[in-house]
């Protein structure tokens, strides 16, 4: 027999590097699918990609976490997950190439995948029990178990008589190793992953909905403090301008959730405690209800905005003035002598924000909110109860899914987002964005409608102004201004001439301050700059 008749019939077999690879890939898809099952005894957070993700996210330096949000904004969760599952992917090949030689070592690898993952779970700020291990172990032990047999059925057995081109090729099909054995372990394996992952997939899916129950049994009672209407002429009717209510389904997300905790507010309960509380409280979430509920507009903006950019979002929240529940407690605000000067909000998912007691103090409406937009708040956006500031960034304002407030000091606590390189302190800064025209937008010559928002929470917007290319700032329109917490639309029609223009946009708050043109990153305590649009007028 020539080679050249042999090589065709061979090179439709797979060899076995390949079958070891696909070994090790099952191996890998075990792991994970009855870790994934398992997690849906522990929690969902418990397994190990989400754990991993998670251990990723808290370690990520911020401007690299800042990059991701900038480029993947909301999918930064989802392109994070998928490079795990890549990374375990080509690992999962290469154990299988190796289990080839050595069965046990390719096995132990698969183990020490598991200790990974066990590691991360168990030390995620929200893991209170070590049976968040469970899922990694579990899943890493089958994997293994997996891989060895695979790797057994592929181990080359002595042939009574071995021809010589088969120690080239190293293998022999389907006679030098247990090829049948190797299809029924390997379908079997398969089958049995694919049952197990869909199971937890299942289940996992199912879980909550103690939480999605209670969120539906929730009746939002009438405010006592109603918002007044928002103006008519708040929103202008120019195409292309932001809604002046944002739709909880259009509202921006950021957290650092890889599953969107699902709290159950019939056993959810909120403890206030620290410095200077003479009377601790725990509340529940009815408590809350039977208080006294005001409702109010307030936009709520990402430190990670850039300028021009799209997290920003105003909503109408229902909620619980929080100084009147401190004041309970008998806090007192730190120019009034009280000797805590920052509130640590907690989440359920181990998040720490870090306020100012001053800020939260002041007579802003600074809510532990319940409701948003006339819904309960969505899960995503933390029910049953978050933080909202008018004024203050996300991060050091609007705890989600809160369940601590422990009042402190700014000296003696650096919470989340502080160790990792963002101010104690973060006042929204003042910011205008034009939403029309797009960028690199081909309007006609004549009147072209230009159009944003600007926003200085707290303070209020007083002017907006445009600049068409170097010349000078002309006043924009602004529609009427819904509360000084809002945003404010503005508009200018601009006589376009043909060709390319750069268009720029300013904003003056009600302290007189002019928007800098100083630009500056997101990172340590927000961007700075104008915002400026190119277009082509054809
Ligand atoms: N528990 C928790 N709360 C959180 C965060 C988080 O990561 N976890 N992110 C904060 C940040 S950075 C912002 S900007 C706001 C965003 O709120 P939203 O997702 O409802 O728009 O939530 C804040 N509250
Ligand atoms: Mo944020």
């Amino acid at each position: 027999m020539t080679e050249n008749e042999k090589a065709p019939r061979n090179s439709r077999r797979p060899t076995r590097p390949v079958l070891g690879a696909l070994s090790g890939a099952l191996a890998g898809f075990a792991a994970l699918a009855v870790a994934e099952l398992v997690s849906a005894w522990v929690r969902p957070q418990a397994g190990p990609v989400v754990a991993v993700g998670g251990a990723a996210i808290d370690r990520t330096p911020a401007g690299v976490k800042d990059w991701a949000i900038r480029n993947f904004g909301t999918d930064d969760k989802l392109v994070l997950q998928l490079g795990i599952l890549a990374v375990l992917a080509l690992f999962a090949l290469a154990l299988g190439i190796l289990a080839l030689r050595h069965r046990r070592t390719g096995a132990a690898g698969v183990l020490l995948f598991g200790v990974v993952g066990a590691v991360a779970a168990t030390g995620r700020p929200d893991s209170t029990r070590p049976a968040d291990a469970l899922p990694s172990v579990v899943g890493a032990v089958v994997g293994a178990v997996v891989l060895f047999v695979l790797a057994g059925r592929l181990v080359p057995c002595a042939p009574a008589s071995a021809p010589t081109a088969d120690e080239e090729t190293g293998m022999s099909p389907g006679q030098g190793w247990d090829r049948r054995g190797f299809v029924i372990a390997a379908t079997a394996a398969a089958a049995g992953s694919a049952a197990a992952g869909a199971l937890g997939r299942v289940l996992n899916g199912s879980r909550g909905q103690d939480a999605i129950a209670s969120r539906e049994d929730v009746v939002l009672p009438a405010p006592a403090s109603a918002a007044p209407a928002v103006p008519r002429g708040a929103g202008l009717r120019i195409p292309g301008i932001s809604a002046f209510t944002t739709s909880n389904e259009d509202f921006y997300r950021v957290d650092t959730a890889l599953v969107v905790p699902r709290v159950d507010a019939t056993t959810w309960r909120l403890r206030i405690h620290g410095r200077g509380v003479t009377r601790a409280l725990t509340l529940s979430f009815d408590d809350l209800l039977r208080r006294e509920l005001v409702e109010r507009d307030i936009t709520l903006t990402c430190v990670s905005n850039e300028v021009g950019g799209p997290y920003i979002g105003n909503a109408r929240w229902i909620g619980v003035r929080l100084a009147d529940l401190l004041a309970e407690c008998g806090v007192e605000a730190p120019s009034r002598g009280g000797a805590a000067d920052q509130l640590v909000a907690r989440s359920v998912d181990g998040m720490t924000i870090g306020s100012p007691v001053e800020d939260v103090m002041d007579g802003r409406d600074a809510l532990l909110a319940l409701g948003m937009n006339g819904e309960p708040l969505p899960f995503e956006h933390g029910f049953p109860v978050r933080m909202v500031v008018p004024g203050l960034y996300g991060y050091v304002s609007a705890c989600k899914w809160i369940k601590d407030i422990e009042l402190t000091t700014f000296d003696a606590y650096d919470p989340y987002w502080v160790r990792r390189g963002w101010s104690r302190r973060a006042p929204v800064k003042t910011q205008s964005r034009i939403d029309t025209p797009k960028p690199f937008a081909r309007p006609k010559a004549g009147t072209v409608m230009v159009g944003g928002v600007a926003w200085a929470q707290h303070r209020g917007i007083d002017k907006v102004e445009v600049r068409i290319d170097d010349g000078p700032w002309q006043e924009a329109r602004l529609a009427a201004e819904d509360s000084r917490d809002t945003w404010r639309q503005w508009s200018f029609a601009w006589q376009a001439t043909k060709g390319g223009h750069i268009l720029t946009v300013r904003a003056t708050d009600r302290t007189g301050a002019v928007q800098t043109e100083k630009r500056t990153r997101t990172l340590p305590d927000g961007a700075s700059g104008r915002h400026s649009v190119v277009v082509t007028v054809d």
